[in-house]
This record gives structure tokens, sequence and C-alpha cells, in this order.
């Protein structure tokens, strides 16, 4: 669990942003982040004021988008037209410490304002790097032509391989066209007949969330399966 993962502006406002927990909150790990815990001025990047065209901002996508200033400093990346793993490659190269990566802001297109979470699968990234919206991004883009100080701690990524187990089970009870699906992007799993829920991002604890109201015997009646899932899929779409 990322429970710990922190998120914060230490000055010249001290907020704690909210980590998004399906409704609410602000931001998010990236996936494929790494690990580290670090307190610095934020230097934003390459923004681009938004238009109603997507994928418009190179924001970090070039090695000539950082400085000698970027060194030591967190940056604010916008999500545009290269994948979010270079920026942040981009943003390590040129002695970066943490990023945030925040959505495009593309006028009229919630997906593209919303939270982000981003992957950076594929890239060999050791730095900190959450996801935020594109509310909270800009903000700090503004403030930090003033300077603003930001902490970004993220602890728990682990990037190895592991053995796990699953869990399938059937009752002989139940609907026999409802399975129970639960694991992390289980969203991208191929199967059916299925009542699949959470497709991104979402944890065990849910699935007591939803079930406990009903009771053993209610929850028995609406769903003959159950498969969880404990590991994530390497190569999926996201
Ligand atoms: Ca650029």
């Amino acid at each position: 669990m990322l429970s710990d993962d922190v998120f914060s502006q230490v000055a010249p406002t001290p907020t704690n942003y909210q980590r998004y927990d399906g409704q609410d909150g602000v931001w998010y790990t990236a996936d494929f982040s790494g690990n580290g815990d670090v307190t610095a001025a934020a230097q934003a990047v390459d923004f681009t004021e938004p238009t109603t065209t997507p994928s418009a901002s190179t924001s970090g996508c070039e090695p000539s988008d950082f400085n000698a200033a970027t060194t030591g400093k967190i940056v604010l990346l916008q999500r545009g037209t290269c994948d979010f793993g270079l920026k942040v490659e981009n943003a390590q190269a040129a002695g970066a410490v943490g990023a945030v990566l925040f959505n495009e802001g593309t006028i009229g297109a919630p997906d593209r304002n919303d939270v982000l979470i981003p992957t950076l699968q594929g890239y060999d990234v050791t730095i900190p790097a959450v996801g935020t919206d594109y509310a909270t991004g800009k903000a700090l883009v503004d403030q930090a032509a003033s300077g603003v100080t930001l902490r970004v701690r993220v602890d728990g990524i682990i990037n190895e391989d592991v053995t796990t187990n699953n869990v399938i089970a059937e009752s002989r009870k139940g609907r026999s066209d409802r399975t129970v699906v639960v694991g992390d992007d289980v969203g991208n799993i191929l199967l059916k007949p299925l009542f699949v829920l959470f497709p991104h991002h979402f944890f065990v604890e849910g699935l007591a969330v939803l079930l406990l109201p009903l009771g053993i015997d209610g929850a028995l009646q609406r769903v003959r399966g159950f498969f969880f899932r404990s590991c994530r899929s390497l190569g999926l779409g996201v």
C-alpha cells in the first residue's frame, strides 16, 4: 500500500494535498515511480497555456527544457505530446530530485483536467513522482514564479520479480452470470461474464465495503464466482 506517500506544499502556504481515493483527492503516486522523500523548490518546465486542442504541450519532452537551475528541484511537468516516463527521465538526467506531473488542462476535456495517474513504465525512473490535476499543477506553476517549496514522498514501490497468489472460488448459489473480479487494473482482463469492480488503482478493502452490507447470504445470492487477482500484469495498457 502507498498510504504513507506524501505530496505537500511546505512553503509559503503549507498544504497537505489530499491523495486520490477513487472519489476525492487531487494526486496519486505515479506507476513505476522511484522511491524517495524529497523537499525542494519547484521549477516549472516549458508550460503551455491550454487551448481546446489536446496534446499540445511538450513540457519535459526535450532535454533543452531543463537548465542548470533544475538541479535539486522538484519539477512541474505538464501532460502533452510525449510519454510521462520520458519527461521524468529527462528531468532526472538534468538533476531534478522529484517530479509532479499534472494534467494538460485542455479546455472542454475533463479527462485532460482531472487527477492524472501517470505510468512511467518502460523508463528508468529513480526519483519519486506523483500525478495531479490541472488546477493543482497550474497553481503551482504560478507560485513557482515567486518560489514554492514542495515535498514528494514515495515509499513502497517494488520493482522486482515477486511470487504472488490469486484466489479463484465458486459457490453453488448465486447468479451464474456473475463473477466478482477484484484486483488492480482488472478493467483490462478480457473475461466474460464478469461483474467487474475497481477498474484501476483500487484495492481490496473495496470488496468488503461493497459486500458487507449484503451479508454473506446476500452476497452469495448475487454472485457465484469470485476471482481475486493479487498482482498487476506488466504490459497491459492503462
Ligand atoms: Ca518542450
